[in-house]
């Protein structure tokens, strides 16, 4: 297995969130990385390499011009209205309102922002554009014929959605590869989003197509972030109806529970039978983890590899959440060991 990273993602670093009404040391951090690094070296569990170059052109195959614009200059925009410090946004407009990109920076970030999760820093751009140069670089690789990669991204990118950052997401990572593959020859692609949280931005780019199915197993969207989406009957519009399935669970689901979902989600993949399969490897379903009300333990993500790898769908895994600093290394690692003697 290649495990495709980068020392890029460190210059995302330093940047807070809005959440419990204050501004605090983001819970997605650099850490996260070094951390599941030093687990795959240490079980060898495959080959690190770096991504090739990729440009922008196919993160504008999921994502509005304009709002990869604002990506590529927001920083700029932020410092040039006189401000140093790290960049959120603190407007929204409400359904009604009008749908204009304003000029003024603090206008632009609410534009293209569904929360004060992403925040922006001088590395972040770069950090993100090397995110999608590794996912891409997996579909390369599954492209040519591996049976699976990593794509150790950081930040995640589920919830970027056509023109919305939110979520410590930018550039939604996974559909960027999914799209890459479809563009390499796939003819159908499958997206498995297993992340605590659902994926909003994955569901919304690929929701009236027929030709990417995307399966989300999450925490309820009654009770949990990202609030506005991720109910069992959104089910795809248009060509796309019948191409989105959701599995909303309960905050405390334990892998009994968490695994029937899978199960099901599994069934549905088995009837698409895709030419590739992409996996958003969230592991903030740890039962340790800092934001997230799910029970799965250590072991479970063992099971979980070897359960996907039974699809025999060439996969990608791409890195999404997983807070639980100490852990994130074992439960990523047990994912991939699982595949790979799955
Ligand atoms: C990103 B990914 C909880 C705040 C929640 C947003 C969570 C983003 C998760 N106090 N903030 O899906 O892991
Ligand atoms: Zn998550």
């Amino acid at each position: 297995m290649k495990i495709i990273h980068s020392p890029r993602h460190l210059g995302h670093a330093g940047h807070v969130e809005l959440t419990h009404g204050r501004i605090v040391p983001a819970f997605e951090k650099p850490e996260r990385v070094a951390m599941i690094m030093k687990a795959l070296g240490e079980r060898r569990l495959g080959l690190f390499v770096e991504p090739t170059a990729h440009g922008l052109d196919p993160v504008r195959r999921v994502h509005d011009t304009a709002y990869v614009r604002f990506l590529a200059t927001a920083w700029e925009l932020w410092t040039a209205s006189g401000r140093d410090n790290p960049a959120l946004p603190s407007f929204w407009r409400a359904p009604g309102m009008r749908d204009i990109e304003p000029d003024y920076v603090d206008g632009k970030f609410g534009f293209f922002s569904f929360d004060g999760g992403c925040c922006i820093v001088p590395g972040t751009w770069d950090a993100v554009q090397a995110g999608a140069d590794l996912a891409l670089t997996g579909a390369d690789l599954i492209s040519a014929g591996e049976r699976m990669a990593f794509a150790l991204c950081r930040p995640p990118g589920h919830h970027a959605q056509q023109a919305t950052m939110g979520g410590y997401c930018f550039v939604n990572n996974a559909a960027v590869a999914a799209q890459g593959l479809r563009d390499r020859g796939a003819a159908r692609v499958a997206v498995l989003d297993v992340d605590y949280h659902h994926g909003n931005g994955t569901q919304s780019i690929f929701y009236d197509r027929a030709d990417v199915l995307v399966c989300n197993i999450h925490s309820d969207p009654r009770q949990a972030y990202p609030y506005f989406l991720g109910y069992a009957d959104e089910t795809g519009a248009g060509a796309g109806e019948g191409f989105n399935a959701n599995y909303p669970l309960p905050k405390g689901t334990d892998y009994a529970a968490w695994s029937a979902a899978l199960e099901a989600a599994c069934a549905r993949l088995e009837a698409y039978a895709p030419d590739a399969l992409v996996v958003s490897l969230g592991v903030d379903t740890f039962k340790g983890d800092p934001i997230s009300a799910f029970q799965l333990d250590s072991p479970d993500y063992l099971r979980i590899g070897a359960r996907i790898a039974r699809l025999g769908m060439p996969t990608l895994f791409v890195m999404e959440g997983g807070y639980a600093v100490d852990a994130i290394g074992t439960n990523v690692a047990n994912t991939l060991e699982g595949f790979l003697q799955g």
